[in-house]
């Protein structure tokens, strides 16, 4: 709001730009690569909370053109271990100051999330995060159909459905944001402590030198660096094999789409996992769609009519009333699927190559609390607690954090 004071009283000056475009270095303290919200959230509480500025955010596209720009804007932290709780509702306690925090609108709406039970198991399921998600703090609790109703009125409650509703996860505090006011800001407020944004540079190879890494190969020329942080999402094996390191993440594409505008209906954020459906609608009165990720590896963000017909059918047996609106547009993003639905970040065998990886589809709802403790970890050389579940070591170990059952639709 104080920013835009001072431009209106600019006297007609050009609007300052987001971030500047900066001389591409020969060497950076830091190299991030991926310029989508966790690695500028890294970069920006880098810079912010360890006054560590030498920083380059390196993006082979625009900054947001991966996953960042193409999720369906869902927060929430409903999840089912303790580990990945606490983790998302870190993030979601992030997100609500985030606006404040860099003096940027990012329109997050704390409206509800209600993830259906369609089974007598998915019952038993929603049961047992509602549970989970209150020994943590977190406000879910398992809600039935009278109330349901009140929450969503629109919803078949019926028992003409080939799956009637029985019940419901109910989170509140689960919300929608704009998605790529989330990259701006942080790019700006990034940019504005010293950060150096690097779009339309591909990092074509990394240099490790007796285990360490040492450099970072561009389209652009090579930088020297100790450090450098994987946050590429749906490429993120492509870097890591650069630096000999093998991750278990397979890259999957995950479709959504959005329809017309229509008048405000929906209040909530609606999921049915076993109709494999999430929806929420827009400030603009759009419902963004999305479903279950694509059952085959690919790198392809193509849009696929089976998609459109599946979630279409899907979604009337939800909202019967539905039937007449159209589809506006539909598109794809990557997802980097690990084998037990969680996250991996932290240190890998290669000395100064970090990862911040294998987000399968829940990389958006944790941008802040990632970069801020990925930020922590590289200030510190020191995992911090939150982040000691998700090691890459576990799988060497067999310790997985199984969050598959928080999926918002079956995989
Ligand atoms: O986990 O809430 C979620 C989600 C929605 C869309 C993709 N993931």
């Amino acid at each position: 709001m104080i920013e835009l004071i001072r431009q209106g009283l600019n006297g007609g000056q050009p609007m300052r730009r987001m971030w500047q475009q900066s001389e591409l270095r020969d060497r950076y303290d830091v190299v991030i690569v991926g310029g989508g919200v966790h690695g500028l959230a890294a970069a920006y509480y880098l810079a912010k909370d360890h006054g560590i500025r030498d920083v380059a955010v390196l993006e082979k596209n625009y900054l947001g053109s991966g996953g960042s720009g193409r999720n369906t804007t869902i927060i929430r932290s409903n999840y089912l271990t303790p580990e990945g709780v606490q983790f998302y509702d870190e993030s979601v306690r992030l997100y609500e100051t985030l606006s404040t925090e860099l003096n940027f609108n990012l329109l997050f709406s704390q409206r509800g999330h209600l993830t259906l039970a369609h089974t007598d198991s998915a019952v038993r399921t929603m049961r047992w995060r509602a549970e989970v998600n209150q020994l943590q703090g977190v406000d879910s609790r398992l809600i039935w159909p009278d109330e349901i109703a009140r929450l969503c009125p629109l919803l078949d409650l019926s028992d003409r459905p080939r799956y009637p509703i029985q019940a419901a996860l109910y989170h509140p505090p689960g919300g929608i944001i704009r998605h790529d006011a989330v990259v701006w800001g942080y790019a700006a407020g990034a940019d504005q402590a010293g950060v150096h944004l690097h779009q339309l540079t591909e990092v074509t190879g990394l240099e490790v030198v007796d285990g360490k890494v040492s450099g970072v190969k561009t389209t652009r020329g090579t930088i020297k660096t100790g450090c450098v942080l994987n946050a590429t999402a749906g490429w993120c094996t492509l870097i890591s094999d650069m630096a000999g390191v093998q991750l278990p993440v397979t890259t999957h594409p995950l479709q959504a789409c959005v329809s017309e505008a229509l008048k405000p209906f929906l209040d909530v954020i609606v999921v049915s996992g076993s109709l494999h459906v999430y929806v929420s609608q827009s400030d603009r009165g759009e419902l963004v769609m999305g479903a279950a990720v694509d059952p085959y590896q690919s790198y392809s963000m193509n849009s696929t009519l089976g998609f459109l017909e599946n979630i279409a059918g899907h979604m009337l047996e939800l909202f019967p009333t539905l039937h007449d609106v159209k589809i506006l547009r539909q598109w794809a993003g990557l997802c980097d699927m690990t084998p037990d639905y969680s996250p991996i970040m932290g240190f890998t065998p290669v000395e100064g190559f970090l990862i911040d990886v294998g987000w399968g589809t829940y990389g958006f709802k944790a941008g802040p609390v990632s970069g801020k403790r990925m930020a922590e970890l590289i200030a510190t050389n020191r995992t911090p607690d939150l982040l000691a579940p998700f090691a890459l070591a576990r799988f060497r170990d067999g310790q997985l954090v199984g969050e598959k059952g928080a999926a918002s639709v079956g995989h």
